[in-house]
């Protein structure tokens, strides 16, 4: 058994354990990343892809914005298309000053990896046996296995960010931890296209169900269908998914869209999950190991950034200041930005997807809430700064 000390250990190797990670070790707080899969696996997965404001300056100012900068796309906001009516723009420039950024979490993660080979935070991949004693006292240990050798930490604070299926959140003492949860009846199959995409990401609604055109680069393009549970994505030929996407975009739009063969299929299942406290003892969550959120509205990335920029501001206090009032309220504060993005989710979510219990009454209320957003400038606005996630990260 190797045995080890250090300050901070970050379970999970995905943007927020990443990015956690990177900025502790610029503040000079020892710490470790642990990570179940291999850093290939990791690398290869495709999630998000729209950046709020207050997350792209959070990433400049952490250092891991040169790439963003140049090859991301910067976007005044996302258009509603509705079947039947003329659409509209969520114009967070027009309202907020600031732009939205197009740029895939897949670039994002990248760029964190290959900062971290060029700091040297101590990392280990595909590690086994994890296990986490002694969060409820003043030095926490966590032991694993990584290359066949067995090895012991012992530290200050261990954070989870092992995203929604990882064990650190079940930490938390049953008596204590509330786990809030909504799970919607239906999917979004996505597909990635080597084609350009149309020109402004786009949600539709259509009687049929919901369709998002989205982007990467002027070369890639990702595009999402309501869909079925109980179907995955060996069921949804090239074909059907056109046919399907095509089906549900008003005319302006589907004349915009260049098609082609997917070089990327998935399923991904809608849900809601919110995890309370956010701290227990020694223990932090951050990311999708404390909340996930429906992509309808591109809250789960931007909510993880938020996250980890309250609570590497806490950490660095506590380690350079022996200030423990960011981690003290810690958990208070990112729930409350959590919710807020929460309700965004929630609510256009079910403005915008058709709902196997809907009844015609239903139906009605949606058009009577997009009918109020095409009539008025306020809910308008209030929508674009919901949308992008202001006051949130911008302090
Ligand atoms: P992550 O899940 O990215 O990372 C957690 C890491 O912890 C993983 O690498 C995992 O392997 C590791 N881990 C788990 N258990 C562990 C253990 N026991 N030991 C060590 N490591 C462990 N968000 C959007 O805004 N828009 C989208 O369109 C969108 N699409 C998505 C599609 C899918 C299929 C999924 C699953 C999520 C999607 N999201 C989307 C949300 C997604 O982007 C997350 O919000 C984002 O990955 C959160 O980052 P992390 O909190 O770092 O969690
Ligand atoms: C994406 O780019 O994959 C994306 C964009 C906006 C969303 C969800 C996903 O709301």
């Amino acid at each position: 058994m190797q045995q080890h000390r250090t300050q901070v250990v970050i379970v999970g190797a995905g943007p927020a354990g990443m990015l956690l990670g990177l900025l502790l070790e610029k503040a000079g707080v020892d710490c470790i990343v642990l990570e179940r899969r291999s850093r290939e696996h990791v690398l290869s997965r495709i999630r998000a892809g729209l950046l709020e404001p207050g997350a792209v300056e959070f990433l400049r100012d952490s250092g891991v914005g040169e790439r963003m900068d140049q090859i991301g796309r910067p976007r005044d906001g996302t258009r509603i298309a509705w079947q039947g009516r003329p659409s509209f723009m969520i114009n967070v420039k027009k309202w907020t000053g600031l732009e939205m950024m197009a740029y895939g979490q897949t670039f994002l993660t990248e760029d964190l990896y290959s900062m971290r080979e060029a700091t040297g935070t101590p990392y280990f991949d595909q590690i086994t046996d994890l296990e986490i004693e002694g969060i409820d006292g003043t030095r926490p240990e966590v032991s694993f296995t990584t290359a066949g050798h067995s090895v012991r930490v012992q530290c200050d604070f261990v954070i989870g960010c092992d995203g929604a299926q990882g064990p650190c959140s079940q930490l938390i003492p049953e008596s204590i931890r509330q786990v809030y949860e909504r799970k919607f009846p239906f999917g979004w199959l996505g597909i990635m296209v080597e084609a350009p995409p149309i020109d402004d990401f786009t949600y539709i609604r259509h009687e049929t169900g919901f369709a998002l055109a989205a982007q990467r680069t002027p070369m890639l393009s990702r595009y999402y269908v309501q869909s079925r549970l109980d179907e995955g994505p060996e069921a949804w030929s090239d074909d059907r998914f056109w046919d399907t996407f095509l089906g549900r975009c008003p005319p302006e739009i589907a004349a915009q869209v260049t098609t082609g063969p997917s070089i990327e299929k998935s399923l991904a299942a809608l849900r809601s999950r919110v995890v309370e406290p956010m701290r227990w003892g020694r223990l932090f969550l951050a990311g999708d190991a404390a909340h996930v959120f429906p992509p309808t509205g591109a809250k789960g990335l931007n909510m993880a950034l938020s996250d980890i920029q309250l609570l590497s501001a806490a950490l660095i206090a506590h380690f350079s200041e022996k200030d423990d009032r960011l981690l003290d309220s810690y958990s208070a504060d990112a729930l409350s930005r959590v919710w807020a993005a929460q309700h965004l989710s929630w609510r256009m979510t079910k403005l915008l997807h058709i709902f196997p219990t809907d009844d015609p009454y239903d139906r009605k209320i949606r058009q009577a809430e997009y009918d109020l957003i095409l009539k008025s400038e306020e809910v308008q606005r209030a929508l674009a700064f919901e949308y992008a996630g202001l006051p949130n990260l911008r302090g």
